[in-house]
Order: structure tokens, then C-alpha cells, then sequence
């Protein structure tokens, strides 16, 4: 009777745990989740992993020496078998091996340990370097070498998804939920890229796990990082802000696009432009065109020595000269006066992407840390005054300057929004041109 009791009692237990477990894979093979690092796609990523693996193979082996001897001797010298337990306390042979051993296994570790330490602390012979500097909450880039290439990258995960609270609004998850920026950085596989690491406000870290590469990002320090991207493994990394660094520390990813050098070097001649998606916008198939009817006809004009000696620098010239002049024209649409629903339509998307961190999508504000749009003496006061604060910020609070974050329209833009949305409706508005007179 009492033994099928425990019979019934065990198969139930063992229902319970073997759907538990059945549970615990499905819903690992889902999120496709993995036990080890990310796959390392740089040099020093993998010395990093072969360094994790050989440490973590010695643990093992540690573990396994020391747990077999202390079985062994438990088991042998059980309390049944009647064993006589010796008497002594102390035995110096015993503590000088057992000191010995560690060190030794110690010192193992850390030779491979310090080189590639220092082959990460290297940043000599660098082909490229770029500038980043960490902003609560979004990261910086600048291209140094001449290239004049900024820009910021912002969180691109829409609030919908992030605000599931509210069921009425809330949409689904993505792929890249929180992993997703407005621009990516740029950067050609096979060079050496050196990073300069620096902060604006607080103490950022710039992290890409497939890299290997984390370094702070502290304010009034400038730290360095380098990596080089295998050739081969062009494509998209992600990672994250890895030192805490306030309310949207989760709300300021890294994502970084590697492409092959010569498609880099045409990003660079073309500006640096972005397509919709943050990446790089580098259009081939117009520019091969435009390359074939430049080239025909200079290669009319110059004489055959000089043509098949150049023909790299002459397409590359094209490129660059085509480019800009196709770029140029777009700017000049700011010129013309727009209207306080235009204005503030626009400032709306600015505003939630640069102000609504703090001041929140509604206005309101966080009472105590971030003070409310709706109705704000600011917002609702003088215009000017209004505009200054935007352009720059309220130094040694967390109000930044946003004069060489946006351009004049978009501070007109977010500046007339606040003025005659969120609960406000002052009725004024700043145009493109006012802002560009006060900067
Ligand atoms: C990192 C947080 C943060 C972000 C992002 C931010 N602000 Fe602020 N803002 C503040 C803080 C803090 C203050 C209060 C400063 C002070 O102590 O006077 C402030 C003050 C203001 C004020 C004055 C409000 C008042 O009544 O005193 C305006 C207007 C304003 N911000 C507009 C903006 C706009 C426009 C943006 C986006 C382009 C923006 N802020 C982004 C933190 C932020
Ligand atoms: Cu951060």
C-alpha cells in the first residue's frame, strides 16, 4: 500500500519536472538564447574567447581533482568501515604544496592573461579614428582624419512597443527591440578603427560584445579603444551602455555597420548618408552610372598615359563631385517659412525622440528631477528666452545644450511644438532663420 503511494507520488514528480524542463526548452530554443559569448568577429574577441575557454577548462579541472579527492577520502574512510582517523593538526609539507599549487596555476593564467591585455591596449598604427561620446541617452559620432562626418544615434524603437502598460496603444515587439538606432555607426572591415571615448554629462560605457571591446566613457577623460573587423564578416552588431547612467540607461543602444573598405570609402566621399533604416545609404547602381558617363567623357579629353594610370582617383573624384552636388540642393528647402501646424508636426517626432526621456510624451515632466512643458514660464513665457534654453541648455543640470544636436529647423520645429501642444497653446512660433540669428 505505502510503497504504490510513493510510486504514484514519484511518476507525478517526475510529470511535473519532465514538462517543467520540456517547458524551459522550448522557451530556449525560441528566444534562441546561448550559454557562451557572442561570436567573436574581431581578433582580440577571439583571444578573449580562447582565453575564456582555456580558464574556464582549468576551473574545470580544478574542480575535478579537488572533488574526486574529497569523495575519494569520504567514502574511504567512512565512519562503517571503521577507519582510525589520524591526529596530527599540522603538516608543513602539506601547506607548502598546497600554497605551491595555486601559485603556480596563478601564474599560468596570467601570462596568457597580460597579452591580450596589451595587444587590447595597443592603438598604434590605426587606419581611422572616431570619435564617441557618450549623452544621456544617445551616443555621439564623430569621423576625425579630415572626413568631417557627424552625427547622433538615437534609440529608433518606437514608444508603442516600449509602453505595453497601456493595451490601447501598445504595439508588438520587434526584432531589435531596444537594439535599434536612427544612424549606425560606420565602419570598414580589415582597417584598425581607434576609438576616442569621452562623455558628456555622466559616466557611459560603449560596449559591442562580438568586438570585444567595452571602455568607460567618462566626462573631462578621453579613453581608448580599438578593434579591427575580420574581412568576411560585414554586417550589423549590436550592443548596449554598459555603466548605469540614469532613467533611459536601457534606452541607449550601440549598433555598429561593418562594410567592406571600398564601399566605406564611398560612404565617407558621399557625406556620410544614412537610408531609412540608420545604415549606410551607399548608392551603387546611380553612381556606376554616373561613373560610366564621366569617365567616357573625360577619358575623351585626357591622353591615354595618364588615363590608364588614374582610372581609380578619377572614379573616386566622380563619386565624390557627384554626391555633393546631388546632396546640396535638399538643404536649401529650410528657407521658406513654415506654418505653426508644419512646424509643430515636425517638432513633434523631434520631441520624442530628444526631449520625451526627460519631459515625458505627455509634458508632464517627473516632479522633482524633470520639470512639466505643459505650462512651463519657459514654454509659455518670452520666445527668446525659450530659445535660449534649447540652444543652451542650463549648464550643470541635466538640460543639455541641443544647439549641435539639431539643426536651426529642428529647434524651431520643437521649440514651436512645446509652445503650442502638450497643454500649452501660446500661438506663436520661431522660424529656421531665427534660430540660425541667435545661435
Ligand atoms: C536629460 C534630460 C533632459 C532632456 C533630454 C531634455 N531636457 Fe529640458 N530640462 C531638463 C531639466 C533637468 C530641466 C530643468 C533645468 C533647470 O533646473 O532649470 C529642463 C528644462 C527645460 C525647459 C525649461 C522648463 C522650465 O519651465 O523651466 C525647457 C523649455 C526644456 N527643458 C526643453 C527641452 C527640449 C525642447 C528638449 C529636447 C530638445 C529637452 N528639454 C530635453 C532635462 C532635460
Ligand atoms: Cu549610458
Amino acid at each position: 500500500m505505502l510503497f504504490s503511494q510513493q510510486g504514484k507520488l514519484a511518476a507525478k514528480l517526475f510529470t511535473v519536472s519532465a514538462s517543467l524542463v520540456a517547458a524551459l526548452f522550448s522557451g530556449l530554443a525560441q528566444a534562441d538564447y546561448r550559454l557562451n559569448f557572442q561570436d567573436p568577429v574581431t581578433g582580440v574577441a577571439r583571444d578573449i574567447y580562447d582565453l575564456h575557454m582555456l580558464i574556464f577548462w582549468i576551473c574545470v579541472a580544478i574542480f575535478v581533482g579537488v572533488f574526486s579527492v574529497m569523495f575519494y577520502s569520504i567514502f574511504k574512510h567512512r565512519k562503517s568501515k571503521n577507519y582510525e582517523p589520524s591526529t596530527f593538526s599540522h603538516s608543513t609539507s602539506v601547506e607548502i604544496i598546497w600554497t605551491i599549487i595555486p601559485f603556480l596555476i596563478l601564474v599560468g593564467m596570467a601570462v596568457p592573461a597580460t597579452k591580450v591585455l596589451i595587444k587590447m591596449e595597443d592603438t598604434t598604427k590605426s587606419d581611422l579614428t572616431v570619435k564617441i561620446t557618450g549623452y544621456q541617452w544617445k551616443w555621439g559620432y564623430e569621423y576625425m582624419d579630415g572626413s568631417d562626418i557627424s552625427f547622433y544615434s538615437t534609440l529608433s524603437t518606437p514608444r508603442t512597443q516600449i509602453d505595453q502598460f497601456n493595451r490601447s496603444t501598445a504595439t508588438e515587439i520587434g526584432e531589435n527591440y531596444l537594439l535599434e538606432t536612427d544612424k549606425a555607426m560606420i565602419v570598414p572591415s580589415g582597417r584598425k578603427v581607434r576609438a576616442l571615448i569621452t562623455a558628456n554629462d555622466v559616466i557611459h560605457a560603449w560596449w559591442i560584445p562580438a568586438f570585444g571591446t567595452k571602455k568607460d566613457a567618462i566626462p573631462g577623460y578621453i579613453n581608448e579603444l580599438w578593434f579591427n573587423v575580420d574581412e568576411g564578416a560585414e554586417g550589423v552588431y549590436r550592443g548596449n551602455c554598459a555603466e548605469l547612467c540614469g532613467k533611459d540607461h536601457a534606452y541607449m543602444p550601440i549598433v555598429v555597420q561593418v562594410v567592406t573598405g571600398v564601399e566605406f570609402d564611398k560612404w565617407v566621399a558621399g557625406g556620410g548618408q544614412f537610408d531609412a533604416q540608420g545604415f549606410a545609404k551607399i548608392d551603387t547602381a546611380s553612381t556606376q552610372e554616373q561613373f560610366a558617363g564621366v569617365i567616357s567623357e573625360e577619358a575623351s579629353e585626357a591622353s591615354p598615359v595618364e588615363k590608364s594610370e588614374t582610372p581609380n582617383q578619377e572614379l573616386e573624384m566622380a563619386f565624390a563631385e557627384s554626391v555633393v552636388e546631388a546632396v546640396v540642393p535638399t538643404a536649401s528647402a529650410a528657407d521658406a517659412a513654415m506654418s505653426i501646424e508644419d512646424l509643430s508636426q515636425k517638432g513633434e517626432s523631434i520631441y520624442g525622440a530628444h526631449c520625451a526621456a526627460c519631459h515625458q510624451v505627455t509634458g508632464a515632466g517627473l516632479p522633482g528631477i524633470f520639470p512639466a512643458i505643459t505650462g512651463s514660464s519657459v514654454a509659455t513665457g518670452p520666445i527668446n528666452a525659450h530659445v535660449k534654453m534649447i540652444l543652451n541648455g542650463k549648464p550643470g543640470t541635466a538640460m543639455a545644450a541641443f544647439r549641435n544636436q539639431l539643426n536651426d529647423e529642428e529647434v524651431a520645429a520643437v521649440i514651436t511644438y512645446q509652445r503650442n501642444a502638450l497643454g500649452n497653446s501660446v500661438g506663436d512660433s520661431v522660424q529656421a532663420a531665427d534660430i540660425a540669428a541667435q545661435r
